[in-house]
């Protein structure tokens, strides 16, 4: 891939946003770009970022698509040899980690090591990958902030969800981990976990394209949050001063007082 060039004397601050090909990703994308970000839109799926790049630069905001697997570590070790953060402006300012998923919900007695592994692989390692890779940039701006997209998940369990909750705790200790060693450096670190979100992805992924079982997860659910109620729930995060951290934040429709506790209306 060609270098993505950020900075120009009179450049705003760069966030990159991970898994901005859909969702929580593409809304945030859409958010941080309207705050006045430049934003740079990595995912696997290029065709994707490529016409949300168009459709931000359309609207006058400035974004950048970069096709990337966070798994894959030489990848992203690419990608953050190729933003120029060498030059005058403050550079990478924001990273969103916000790729990940779930996939199935098999009890533990049965559960696929695949499904777990490739769970670890995107919630926890895909974190660490970019995290490990940007954090010279974000220390360089003099300001930089990493976002931790967990979930609900990362903080109590459920039945079925072992694999996904299991990555999830690994994401939100990755986020107090680094807190605590970043101490003292001009990084802030903010988890965001939300409950139940309805996206477009989410669900279908887990059941594996199966759209009945994906419609059940919200079936009664008068208003599941929106893609784009954690969307503004990132950007106001990351909009507070430089001083002020959001350490976590727990997003949850109105419909939802537990992992376990939902509002069904029949
Ligand atoms: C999604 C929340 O409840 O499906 O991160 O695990 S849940």
């Amino acid at each position: 891939m060609p270098a993505v060039p950020l900075h120009r004397p009179e450049a705003p601050p760069v966030a990159v946003v991970t898994g901005a090909s859909s969702g929580i990703g593409a809304a945030t994308a859409r958010r941080l770009a309207a705050a006045g970000y430049r934003v740079v839109l990595t995912a696997r799926r290029k065709d994707r970022i490529e016409a949300l790049a168009a459709e931000l630069a359309e609207a006058g905001h400035e974004a950048v698509p970069y096709a990337l697997d966070v798994t894959d570590r030489a990848a992203v070790d690419e990608f953050a040899a190729s933003l120029d953060h060498h030059g005058p402006g403050p550079g990478v300012q924001v990273l969103v980690n916000n790729a990940g998923g779930a996939l199935g919900t098999d009890p533990v007695e049965t559960a696929d090591p695949a499904d777990w592994r490739a769970m670890y692989e995107v919630n926890v390692l895909g974190v660490l990958n970019i995290t490990q890779a940007l954090l010279p940039s974000l220390t360089a701006s003099g300001a930089g902030t990493v976002v931790i997209l967990s979930s609900t998940a990362g903080l109590a369990t459920y039945e079925g969800g072992g694999g996904y909750v299991a990555a999830k705790h690994g994401a939100h200790v990755i986020a107090e981990t680094l807190r605590l060693e970043l101490v003292g450096r001009p990084i802030r670190v903010i988890e965001i976990a939300p409950g139940m979100v309805k996206t477009d992805e989410f669900a279908l992924t887990r059941f594996g394209g199966d759209e009945e079982k994906a419609a059940a997860v919200y079936a009664g659910v008068a208003e599941p949050l929106t893609a784009e109620d954690v969307a503004d729930t990132v950007t106001w995060s990351v909009t507070r001063p430089p001083h002020v951290n959001i350490d976590l934040l727990v997003v949850r429709p109105r419909a939802q007082a537990s992992n376990y506790k939902v509002h069904r209306e029949s």
